[in-house]
């Protein structure tokens, strides 16, 4: 068969899949874009694997193993009663126990936890650790509660949440809106309503169970992959200007990491618009932003009225800033295609995904055709369930490892997921799909693991 036929015919298979994928999961579209975005690589790798087709194992990827939706009542400090919605995606446990973060946000849909739970089925793949993927959460919104608030909330989750989970089973973690404080009060639940301390959460506080570097894992592990990719290319991230959003925990332990490469770091970010730095934010004024948004939890916009070189632009993101990288650490689809334009004409080089699918589909196209180096969320952000997946070998050994080993078991950790990339990615012009290699990498290993199990 020529070349251009089995194109054409790999083409057709991947629409017949994603018309299929939309038919029976109307309005989620979110997950579809993810889903699409997997499917693109997958399809011309399977091409001349007809096993894969047989064994229906791209259909079987995108049918979650369950989705669990539950009622969360909770009486707020007026004693009003209020009703939010609760949510695990299980998508996958092929590999390994679930595990993927919960997030707590007005914006959370099936269609938003759907997609997360079929991305992080690649990302913890890609980790080499035995992790199947997951994803849960709730439209509540932690903002303005109070903490006796967020406590009988994350309580009456957790009463509802413990039968499904799991040190063996499914082992939930952070993700937008859920942190120390939340992670506490839900560990503390579930131990009192079992009556077991174990593993069953990542992200605890050091005194009880908790890992060492957790907290920076995710960030730290984003500029590992921009620095690697830049190696890759021969180049480095330092002396390069860059564009961060968020100014939560990925955001602000990316910036950490820029800085200490000899990186500057230009803005930060949060719902309510963006602070730019031509000075630099350095790491006093870091500091000043991570106590605002975790201790204080206050806007960006405080941290202008304080540094007199920063200035807030409100509701605005940060993409309009003359930059070598971006790393957007916010949300889903933050990054548009005229964001993108924009970026490339102002001489972007990189692009590194601390937030999951941060990027729009032809957003990151425009980036691929212009030569950006591209590292895709599945990649550049595995840092965070990396360390989350240690965490639980300590958790089962009953032991803490220092933070030098931890350091260096998430450096080359991250090495490993770039080499990988390469592996799966590299085009016969040498250059390297990211992206492709990424889904790729990750694929192989659920998939042939689905393949030993049979029908199931
Ligand atoms: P945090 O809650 O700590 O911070 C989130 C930041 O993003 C805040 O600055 C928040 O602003 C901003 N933000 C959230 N939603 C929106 C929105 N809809 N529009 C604009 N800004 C928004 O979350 P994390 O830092 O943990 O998570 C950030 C991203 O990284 C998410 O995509 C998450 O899935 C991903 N991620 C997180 C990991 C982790 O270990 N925590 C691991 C891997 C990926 P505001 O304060 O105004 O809400
Ligand atoms: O998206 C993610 O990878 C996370 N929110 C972290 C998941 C985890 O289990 O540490």
């Amino acid at each position: 068969m020529s070349r251009i036929a089995t194109t054409e015919k790999t083409q057709e298979y991947l629409e017949r899949y994603i018309n299929g994928v939309k038919k029976r999961n109307p309005g989620e579209t979110e997950f579809h874009q993810a889903v699409y975005e997997v499917a693109q690589s997958i399809f011309p790798y399977i091409a001349d694997k007809p096993h894969y087709h047989e064994q229906q194992i791209m259909e079987r990827l995108a049918e979650p193993d369950r989705v669990i939706s539950f009622r969360v009542c909770w009486a707020d400090d007026n004693g009003n009663i209020r009703v939010n919605r609760g949510y695990r995606v299980q998508n996958n446990n092929a590999i390994g126990p679930y595990k993927g973060g919960i997030r707590f946000h007005p914006s959370v849909t099936q269609s938003v936890l759907k997609f997360l739970a079929f991305e992080q089925t690649f990302k913890n793949s890609l980790t080499g650790l035995p992790m199947g993927g997951g994803k849960g959460g709730a439209d509540f919104n932690p903002k303005g509660k109070s903490d006796s608030e967020v406590m009988r909330f994350c309580q009456s989750f957790i009463t509802e949440l413990y039968r499904h989970i799991g040190e063996d089973t499914d082992i939930p973690a952070g993700d937008i809106g859920v942190g120390a404080r939340e992670i506490g009060y839900m560990f503390g639940q579930y131990k009192r309503i079992t009556n077991r301390f174990v593993g069953v959460l990542t992200g605890k506080g050091l005194e009880f169970g908790g890992s060492l570097i957790r907290t920076e894992a995710t960030g730290y592990g984003t500029v590992y992959m921009l620095e690697n990719m830049m190696q890759h290319a021969g180049n480095s991230v330092d002396g390069k200007t860059v564009a961060i959003s968020g100014s939560g925990n990925v955001a602000t332990y990316a910036a950490e990491k820029v800085i200490q490469l000899g990186g500057k770091v230009v803005t930060l970010s949060d719902s309510s618009g963006f602070v730019y730095d031509s000075e630099g934010i350095d790491t006093e004024k870091l500091a000043y932003v991570i106590d605002l948004k975790t201790v204080k939890r206050g806007r960006i916009s405080v941290a202008a009225e304080e540094f007199p070189s920063m200035e807030f632009h409100e509701g605005k993101r940060p993409w309009a800033a003359s930059v070598d990288v971006v790393l957007p650490c916010a949300t889903q689809n933050e990054i548009s295609t005229d964001d993108a334009t924009k970026l490339l004409s102002n001489g972007l080089i990189a692009v590194s995904e601390g937030a999951n699918m941060p990027t729009e589909i032809d957003a990151i196209k425009a980036f691929q055709a212009a030569g950006v180096l591209y590292a895709p969320s599945k990649a550049a952000n595995a840092g965070g369930v990396a360390v989350s997946g240690l965490e639980m070998s300590q958790n089962s050994a009953r032991i803490s490892w220092s933070e030098d080993e931890l350091q260096k078991l998430l450096s080359s950790t991250m090495k490993d997921i770039h080499d990988k990339c390469v592996q799966y990615g590299q085009g016969e012009n040498g250059k390297v799909d990211y992206l492709a290699g990424a889904n790729v990498a990750g694929f192989a290993k659920v998939a042939d693991a689905m393949m030993a199990y049979g029908v199931v």
